[in-house]
């Protein structure tokens, strides 16, 4: 019996900020993705817009009954995010993708038949979507080959694409994991460094059609190596115990 088994019930979290125009043409995919697959929630973490963000959301709601929504104030960042969605969310399994459009739904029920499959490890806790065409700039997809590279080097997590948007996870699994700015591009290496699976899955990857990126070489590259160093550090300071048999837990 697997640790966290899936009964058909998903919530998908999606973390937006100042995504307006991508707003609905994303919520009615992944809902048409996702009918009749999975009897679903979709949580939209709006982390404190200051575009149309907020009132498209709500405007949706009238018409998508599976759709919640949750606003920070101000921003936190797309971990804090996330987070917050997870917390929020209902079911014991989590799907999270991004809210540009970048991530394609179809690919949702695709991730999700890997944890159908009853061959998989009962420790399977993490799926990771991996980008392997990426659709962005030259620049940019050279910078994370770069950075993948180096990260899957220093952490052994074996995963060709951290930060991929698109992840399948057990909501217990990520609410242990440690909690900062910017983890969500290291759950591969989180979830294994508490004993979890991580199984990576290629995906499609979209050109984004609407809005421009949050990120920049800056947040990207010199925050990233600061994080390398802490996760790493992470990593070397757990002590995972086996439980004797006969314990009363
Ligand atoms: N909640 C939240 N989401 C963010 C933030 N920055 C980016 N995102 C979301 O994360 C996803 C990926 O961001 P994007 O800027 O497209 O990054 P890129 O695809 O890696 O260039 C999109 O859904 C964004 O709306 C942020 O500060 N807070
Ligand atoms: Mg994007």
């Amino acid at each position: 019996m697997p640790k966290h088994a899936y009964h058909g019930q998903l919530s998908v979290v999606v973390p937006v900020r100042n995504e307006q125009d991508n707003i609905e043409p994303l919520v009615r995919e992944i809902v048409s993705a996702l009918t009749g697959v999975a009897d679903f929630e979709l949580v939209y973490v709006d982390d404190g817009s200051t575009d149309a963000t907020r009132a498209r959301l709500d405007a949706l709601k009238a018409q998508v009954p599976q759709l919640r929504v949750i606003r920070h104030r101000t921003a936190c960042g797309q971990s804090r995010a996330l987070c917050t969605g997870v917390r929020a969310a209902r079911y014991a399994w989590i799907a999270t993708l991004d809210g540009d459009g970048q991530n394609d739904p179809l690919e949702l029920p695709r991730l999700l038949a890997v944890l159908a499959d009853p061959a998989h490890s009962p420790r399977l806790e993490l799926i990771a979507g991996w980008r392997a065409q990426r659709r962005d700039s030259t620049l940019r997809c050279l910078s994370s080959r770069v950075a993948n590279a180096v990260r899957a080097r220093v952490l052994k997590d074996h995963t060709a694409d951290s930060a991929c948007g698109i992840k399948l996870f057990a909501r217990e699994t990520f609410l242990q994991l440690p909690d900062f700015d910017h983890m969500h591009r290291f759950l591969p290496a989180l979830v294994k460094r508490q004993g979890g699976e991580v199984v990576s899955i290629p995906v499609s990857h979209r050109a984004r059609l609407r809005g421009r990126s949050h990120y920049g070489i800056h947040n990207r590259l010199w925050t990233g190596l600061i994080d390398l160093a802490g996760v790493l550090w992470l990593q070397r300071r757990i002590k995972l115990p086996v439980i004797e048999p006969g314990s009363d837990l």
